[in-house]
């Protein structure tokens, strides 16, 4: 991560990371969603939560399950996880050992409604958080927003409060209802194969989709490697693990202790320095 990547990130809690998929891989995710059409799932048009301004004529589709996908489909999912484009962010937000909480791709029609704008600095959340500490970030929930068509400008999709993952008063329901100062969001543009990077307390949500094709993103969420937000009882691997590459099976551990930055580092130093003032 670049120090102005740093700067934009912590300023506007997102950031957008161009040409992160080739166009090889954008065709091969999109070849394989075409397979898996018929499993998208249609929203009862439940996401605007009333809004005037956010609701549409039809639900957006839902559509999970990538990773167990039949080959060659699932191949650039189980990539995805752990790409090498995308791994350096997650590491400098998360810290060593982030872990994968889920994934699932959006589908828009054009007409299809909007999505409340949600979370947000305020109320204080464990698992979905920022903070800027001894110089450095560090992210609860933080997620990968991948592109597989274009999204041009005013046509909707993802939107967010800049700067909203900072906020310290609760964000006005008139607000995340998109029905007041929507002057203060913005509407991400960005080409098939680039990916949103953004923490989860971000004020975010969708526009109403206008474009004439359909919309495609695939939502990618993490956490640092000792929360998970969903274990329940003993944690198991999933069958398909064994055909992961070691980065791949890496994002999917179980939870637990990483020793980031090691407590006893200083004195291990101190103590060094003395044997070797004695063996002087
Ligand atoms: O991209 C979108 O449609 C909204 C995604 C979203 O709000 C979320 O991932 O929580």
């Amino acid at each position: 991560m670049t120090e102005t990547e740093k700067y934009l990130f912590d300023l506007h809690g997102y950031l957008v990371i161009r040409g992160a998929l080739s166009p090889a891989e954008v065709a091969a995710a999109n070849a394989a969603i075409d397979h898996h059409a018929g499993q998208i799932q249609i929203r009862p048009n439940d996401l605007a939560h009333g809004s005037a301004t956010l609701q549409g004529a039809t639900g957006r589709g839902d559509l999970g399950g990538m990773l167990t996908w039949e080959r060659p489909h699932c191949e650039v999912f189980r990539e995805m996880i752990a790409h090498p484009r995308l791994t350096p962010y997650l590491g400098e937000l998360l810290g060593p050992g982030f872990r994968l909480e889920g994934l699932g791709i959006i589908t828009m029609e054009k007409g299809a409604e909007g999505f409340w704008f949600h979370e947000g600095g305020t109320p204080y959340d464990r698992s979905r958080f920022y903070h800027y500490h001894n110089g450095r970030m560090y992210t609860g929930m933080t997620n990968l927003a991948v592109q597989l068509t274009d999204v041009n400008p005013g046509e909707g999709g993802f939107a967010c409060l800049p700067g909203s993952h900072k906020a310290n008063y609760p964000c006005p329901g008139e607000i995340r209802l998109y029905e007041a100062h929507q002057e203060r969001f913005v509407q991400i543009p960005a080409k098939a194969g680039d990916a949103i990077l953004f923490v989860e307390c971000l004020t975010h949500g969708a526009l109403p989709w206008t474009g004439s094709h359909q919309r495609r993103s695939v939502i990618v969420r993490y956490n640092s490697g000792v929360v998970s937000e969903g274990l329940m009882g003993t944690y198991t691997l999933p069958p398909f693990s064994a055909e992961l590459s070691e980065a791949q099976r890496a994002v999917i551990s179980a939870p637990h202790y990483r020793h980031e930055f090691p407590k006893d580092q200083e004195v291990r130093a101190t103590i060094a320095a003395r044997q070797a003032g004695r063996s002087q």
